[in-house]
């Protein structure tokens, strides 16, 4: 049987906003998440991250559950205002969040599961966001996120050895400030090409200022997590196969471009001509080279055509449907997945073909339709979720194997069902069920076959 070498890593991820609850607790100061899900209409069942899936109190339990599935690695984020309530350089540190986050790092380690922690998962301090425009203000915001960065390294580094500075730029640029269906909800055709830029400089001296400082002593590596889905042109006229090409430069190119190669992808800068920021000679050479790995977060593939008015998108139309009619593949609750694992392993060929670097898959999963709707015993018994991990995990096996990519680890979207941003609950991602009026988690068939699945596919 083929296999992942023993260095192979596997685990679940979360996020704070969507897990920890607790958030006027041990002193955090509010996100803007805090203060967008308070605005009527933005996230579909009225509710909020208040409460989530209470882990700041059952952290506890939920390594119970990592070392029940037998994981390798917990792939978690940070929430910025807990460390600093208000978040600026000039700002008070909260000892209790930081000594939170340095008990989970204890009890993790303690109990052989290597922490992957993330910086920056959308939850910006609401206090930036009021003084300065938070994301918007370059000279200010960059500051700010590079000595939240080092109070992390400071406070942790000597445990934690692989950091990834930001989650999925994309959606903090495109759906924070262009769809505005997400945190702060702005909408502009202005302020998600600054943002992007602001955030990928705040990656890149975050990394410098590890690399020059950290480093040496604490021996960790450090990146940035991309999100991307595979796209198919929908048939093969030009214009579809240049559409699936501008596609990804929209989604992915436009960061991963200039942190490995160094410059805006030439599709981009076509379009957005003189809205698209520059980078100076000493900022490019400063993001250029910035991520030592491949973070990538992907969920399904899309059928792509030529149009539209969707600037997002890069003017594509992404559906799920064949020119004969039929369909990509499984449908989720949500709209955009459909299960597709040939898709994955195109991307991840793709990927290292295009960017030369190690890959760590930091999220992939599914949501299955209804599963809020049903009894606990049929959700417990999430067969099309098992499905899609079977396949992802088969076609992840065959890149390594015999498209020779590596990919160094795999972290399943999520640990638990969460707090699903603008979806709220009723969305559930989780291979453990969460029943929120009692917080009891019980794990789904999914998640036990994660488990059998990697005891059988890693080496000893
Ligand atoms: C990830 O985003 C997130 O990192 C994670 O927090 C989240 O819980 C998980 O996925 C599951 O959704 O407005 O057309 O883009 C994945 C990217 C962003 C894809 C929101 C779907 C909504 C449709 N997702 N997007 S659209």
């Amino acid at each position: 049987m083929a296999q992942f070498p023993s260095d192979f890593q596997w685990g679940f991820a979360t996020a704070s906003y969507q897990i920890e609850g607790s958030v006027d607790i041990g002193g955090r100061g509010p996100s803007i998440w805090d203060t967008f899900c308070k605005i009527p209409g933005k996230i579909s069942d009225g509710s909020s991250g208040d409460v989530a899936t209470d882990s700041y109190r059952l952290y506890k339990e939920d390594i119970e559950l990592l070392k029940f599935y037998g994981v390798k690695a917990y792939r978690f984020s940070l929430s910025w205002s807990r460390i600093i309530p208000i978040g600026g350089r000039n700002d008070p540190t909260n000892p209790e969040g930081i000594t939170f986050y340095s008990t989970l790092i204890d009890e993790l380690l303690k109990n052989n599961i290597t922490p992957y922690v993330t910086l920056y998962h959308w939850d910006l301090p609401q206090g930036l966001h009021d003084r300065y425009g938070g994301w918007l203000n370059k000279e200010e915001i960059v500051k700010d996120y590079v000595n939240y960065a080092k109070i992390c390294y400071t406070a942790f580094g000597d445990r934690v050895k692989n950091w990834i500075t930001f989650n999925e730029p994309w959606c903090i640029s495109c759906l924070g400030y262009q769809k505005g269906v997400f945190a702060p909800g702005h909408k502009s055709g202005t302020e998600p090409w600054i943002v992007a830029h602001n955030v990928i400089l705040s990656h890149a001296y975050a990394v410098k200022l590890y690399r020059e400082e950290f480093k040496a002593v604490q021996g960790g590596q450090i990146g940035i997590t991309l999100d991307c889905h595979w796209q198919l042109p929908y048939d093969e006229s030009p214009e579809n196969i240049e559409a699936a090409r501008r596609g990804i430069d929209f989604k992915l190119g436009r960061f991963a471009d200039p942190i490995y190669k160094g410059y805006y992808p030439d599709r981009v800068k076509a379009v957005i001509g003189d809205r698209l920021p520059q980078f100076t000679a000493e900022e490019i050479a400063v993001v250029k080279g910035s991520s030592d790995f491949f973070g990538l977060n992907t969920y399904t593939s899309q059928i792509v055509q030529d149009g539209g008015d969707d600037e997002t998108t890069g003017f594509v139309k992404i559906g799920f449907t064949r020119p004969d009619g039929s369909q990509l593949g499984t449908q989720a609750h949500v709209s955009w997945l459909q299960t597709y694992p040939p898709g994955f392993r195109s991307l991840l060929n793709y990927l290292w073909e295009t960017y030369q670097k190690p890959i760590y898959v930091t999220e992939n999963g599914f949501t299955v339709k209804d599963e809020s709707k049903i009894s606990l015993d049929n959700a417990l018994h999430d067969a099309p979720r098992v499905e899609y991990f079977n396949g992802y995990a088969e076609a992840m096996l065959q890149a390594v194997t015999e498209d020779g990519v590596p990919v160094k680890g795999y972290f399943a979207w999520s640990l638990l069902d969460n707090f699903e941003w603008a979806d709220g609950y009723e969305t559930r991602f989780g291979v453990t069920y969460v029943d929120y009026a009692t917080q009891k988690r019980s794990p789904k068939l999914s998640g036990m076959f994660l488990k059998q699945w990697f005891a059988d596919h890693v080496k000893a």
